[in-house]
């Protein structure tokens, strides 16, 4: 009865003031100063900015912490059903605005900070970007997390605390370069270690039967997992939900004192550091051996450390009662793409070798537990791990996927049989989780040997490697043994065994879903055809979404007072559908000059951030054309820069008065990282970077053209430039970007995309008018062929393209001649693909399509109206409906409202 009262619909209750520390600014200025005197971080002299910070953040925590006891206070009492969440990644972003914003305190912290002496905007500007993520996945799940507190779904997140995140970006003649990003430094006033929620883990050793039968995993390495917790506020609720990262550290006890004390202080600290290093960095360099078993620790550290959370607070919530059938009725388990998939097997384990299940009453339960959401469809991009590694570092794990893949072994054959071993070969290959391995001696007579060449092998950022070749090497000793002459045999390429996370994600959960619906349609004709012939409904659609608290309403709110002021409530920010309102006033004059004014204060902060960042002035009269995402060949800088060259070489042909008459003033940004192995990714950056300089110094250009690279782009960057943006770009080639998720924030901010029809451009143009979206490009069902005439040598590319290239060749842009850029666009041998992104077959309707935008620009009413109708168009891609979706079809939750 009383979960019945709890759960509620839809609609928020009206709010009223939440915290009992923060009524009114006096008391708030009176925490603050509590906090700078009381848990000080600095020494007590001055009350300066950085502090200011420290202790505004930590009043606001007090206010959280509040707020987060009674969620779980309550949930625990319900025992309700409750949502996990597990990602490598969230990508955060500052905190401080986001929780007073949230917390509906935002005036009051104002005034509080204004009696202190300060502004809360340069308070707030001190927070240093949380360093714990790295893409589109890991900032989706951060709006998730926002998303679900807001709407009073039960849940929780879990990730890794990297001490130092993935790496600080700076820009240096050479193009990109890379530091540790130390974000931790100055410490991190969110966050509350729970030293009294640790956890071991194990890693190596080997498996035994214990004494009661059951199987042991003994020996090897036991480090710990500690809790640290960082609250999550919902908007205008109560409900704050928790973000729980593990950070590692050795068991008490590891420190070698004898050691230390005879002078081997290094030694003596060795299991200290072997713990700790799992949790320094985002991605660590995996080309090396030890670089990929890092790797594996991690994701191994994430999954264990959180079911064995997880199944505590099961069985605490159960009381003396613990019935483990009921554990999918409680926990739904949803793993961000692949990395968190050993949480398959860990589970599998846990309710096993710990808690004495069968397999099959273990199966059943993580079938129903777990969920898979796939972000990518690029065959490379798909994670796989090598066997052999895996089988020293998660020994029980093994036998458990082994195990697995046996039994859907014995599916496949009795779904297909054994008449057509053609068939039934083709079908085990494109589906087994043991990739190159001997079938399970239960099926030894059914045919297929493992496949005598290496594929294209996988790294999981996404790049193409080839596979070294394993050679045989104790069959070739044997073979030289004895024998006078040296005669060297041909070595025996055996193909490496790699165990594929993702078809155990598909085969051991009981739902996968792909980010828009292009993207889910492409899971389901190609990555995963197979299994949906299998399993049809296991399949869905989730298109992704973002939160408009922080990327409309706390990041411009010079558009939102508009928005507020014109449809004449704030409402939107919870329900989005009201922002359709504004398209009755897209022409209404008064509107489009409030909303051009918005548009340009904004576009000075940016005038200013340029500055202080590359030492470059740019006008704000010019339309600011941005591009800002990881730096990755199919996401296509490659073809923004070329589109730029091209258009600077045509105004190099012209007069000063034909050049102004011919094109419209731009400033054209680009900001992401590229990763710090990917070498064509940071070939792009220095190119980009080469034509910015070329560009900018030449006096004949000045405002008609800038180009500017953002350094070190992050959350805080994002929310500065995508409020200033009136061009964005969004021009992966098609079928190769899942979703896109900064193309939704660009939309809401009343920026024009041009862009491919791939990931959620497609819903986008859908939503706001395809006469709102600028299109060009070849779609995604053309490329396979496109690729095929191009391998044939039947692409005859535009002259235009042609001329591009050339100019780049002739040295414009420095000494260099950028041939292994170049080079990847034509094919040359040695250098690359055959221009397998298509950025020369995309080139002359891109430039054509741009010449489209000039024109529009010019006419600037009927550009602000297509402004005002993107935003307008924009409420679907709200992450609160996709947390409706996820709860509704993959997680089976409810809404809970707090007493
Ligand atoms: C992104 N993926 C997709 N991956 O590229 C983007 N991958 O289209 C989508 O909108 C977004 O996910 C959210 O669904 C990523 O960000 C990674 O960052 C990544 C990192 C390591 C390994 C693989």
């Amino acid at each position: 009865e009383k979960l019945a009262d709890a759960v509620i619909d839809s609609e928020q209750e009206s709010f009223s003031l939440l915290s009992p520390f923060a009524p009114d600014a006096a008391s708030v200025a009176s925490s603050i100063k509590y906090h700078s005197e009381f848990t000080p971080l600095f020494s007590p002299e001055k009350f300066e900015l950085p502090k200011a910070f420290f202790a505004t953040a930590q009043s606001v925590r007090d206010a959280l912490i509040v707020n987060w006891n009674a969620t779980y206070e309550y949930y625990n009492r319900l025992n309700v059903k409750q949502a996990y969440y597990l990602s490598m990644e969230f990508l955060q972003g500052r905190a401080l605005s986001n929780a007073v914003g949230n917390l509906g305190l935002t005036g009051t912290y104002a005034d509080a900070m204004k009696k202190l002496g300060f502004d809360l905007e340069s308070v707030a500007s001190q927070e240093p970007d949380p360093a714990l993520g790295n893409g589109g996945l890991g900032r989706l799940a951060s709006c998730f997390l926002d998303s679900m507190a807001t709407l009073n779904y039960p849940a929780w997140g879990y990730g890794l605390r990297y001490k130092y995140g993935l790496f600080k970006q700076r820009i240096t003649k050479d193009g990109q370069e890379e530091a540790a990003e130390d974000w931790l430094e100055l410490s991190n006033p969110w966050e509350i270690v729970r030293n009294d929620v640790s956890y071991p883990i194990k890693f190596y050793g080997k498996v035994v039967f214990g004494s009661d039968g059951k199987k042991l995993w003994i020996g090897g390495e036991d480090i710990v997992a500690v809790a640290y917790d960082v609250p999550i506020p919902g908007y205008k609720t109560k409900t704050t939900i928790n973000l729980r990262l593990w950070s590692t550290k050795a068991p008490s006890g590891d420190f070698d004192l004898s050691s230390y004390n005879s002078g081997k202080h290094t030694e003596a600290a060795e299991a200290l550091f072997n713990a700790e290093k799992i949790c320094y960095v985002l991605y660590p360099g995996d080309e090396s051996i030890e670089g990929k078993a890092l790797r594996l620790k991690q994701q191994y550290t994430l999954c264990s450390a959180s079911l064995q959370d997880i199944v505590a607070r099961f069985e605490t919530r159960a009381g003396g009662n613990v019935n483990w059938e009921e554990f999918p009725e409680k926990v739904a388990v949803q793993m961000n793409d692949t990395h968190p998939t050993l949480c398959i097997p860990e589970l599998m384990r846990i309710l096993m070798d710990l808690k004495g299940l069968s397999w099959e009453d273990a199966w059943k339960i993580t079938q129903r537990t777990v969920a898979y959401t796939n972000h990518t469809v690029l065959p490379e991009a798909l994670e796989k791990w090598s066997l052999e590694l895996m089988e020293k570092l998660l020994p029980r794990h093994v036998e458990i996927i082994e195990k697995i893949d046996e039994e859907l072994v014995r599916t496949i054959v009795s779904e297909y049989g054994t008449a057509d071993p053609g068939l039934l070969e083709e079908k085990l290959k494109a589906m087994r989780i043991l990739e190159n391995v001997e079938l399970p001696s239960a099926f030894a007579d059914v045919i297929v040997k493992p496949k005598e060449k290496p594929d294209i092998a996988v790294n999981t950022i996404g790049q193409f490697e080839d596979v070294q070749p394993v050679v045989e090497k104790e069959q070739e000793e044997e073979e030289t043994a004895g024998k006078e002459e040296e005669v060297i045999p041909e070595p025996t390429v055996k193909p490496p065994q790699m165990v594929r996370m993702a078809n155990l994600a598909v085969v051991g959960g009981h739902a996968v879903n792909g980010v828009a619906e292009i993207h889910s349609e492409i899971v389901k004709k190609d990555v995963f055809n197979e299994f949906v012939k299998l399993w049809p409904d296991k399949f869905q659609n989730k298109t992704n979404g973002v939160t408009p608290r922080r990327w409309i309403s706390f990041c411009n709110p010079y558009l939102s007072d508009i928005i507020t002021n014109w449809i004449g409530t704030d409402d939107w920010v919870l329900n989005t559908e009201k922002l359709a309102e504004l398209r009755k006033f897209a022409d209404n004059e008064d509107l489009q000059s409030e909303w051009r004014a918005a548009k340009k204060k904004n576009k000075l902060k940016v005038v200013s951030l340029i500055k202080e960042t590359t030492g470059y002035t740019v006008s704000p009269d010019a339309m600011f054309d941005i591009q800002i995402k990881r730096i990755h060949e199919y996401k296509r800088q490659l073809l923004n820069i070329l589109g730029i060259v091209y258009r600077y070489k045509k105004m190099k042909e012209m007069s000063a008065s034909e050049m102004e008459k011919a094109f419209v003033p731009r400033v054209c940004i680009f900001g992401g990282k590229a990763f710090a192995t990917y070498v064509q990714a940071k070939r792009i950056v220095k190119f980009i970077t080469d034509v910015a300089s070329t560009i900018n110094h030449d006096p004949e250009i000045g405002d008609l053209l800038k180009v500017i690279f953002v350094p070190d782009y992050n959350v805080s960057v994002a929310e500065l430039l995508i409020p200033a943006s009136e061009l964005s770009q969004h021009i992966s080639t098609a079928g190769m970007e899942a979703s896109g998720t900064s193309n939704m924030k660009f939309s809401m901010n009343g920026c024009i995309l041009i862009g491919t029809l791939d990931g959620a451009n497609v819903e986008i143009r859908e939503e706001v008018g395809e006469e709102n979206f600028f299109l060009f490009g070849a779609q995604a069902h053309e490329i396979v062929n496109l690729r095929k005439e191009r391998a044939e040598g039947k692409f005859v590319p535009d002259p235009t393209f042609e001329e591009v290239k050339k100019f780049v060749r002739s040295g414009v842009f420095g000494s260099n001649n950028y041939d292994e850029l170049i080079g990847s666009l034509e094919g040359n041998e040695g250098f690359g693909r055959a221009d397998y992104f298509l950025v020369g077959k995309d080139f002359p309707s891109y430039i054509e399509c741009q010449e489209k935008v000039d024109e529009a620009y010019r006419d600037q009413k009927k550009w602000t109206r297509m402004s005002i109708l993107n935003t307008a168009g924009s409420f679907k891609f709200s992450s609160d409906r996709t947390i409706h979706e996820y709860a509704k079809d993959i997680w089976n939750i409810k809404q809970v409202k707090l007493p």
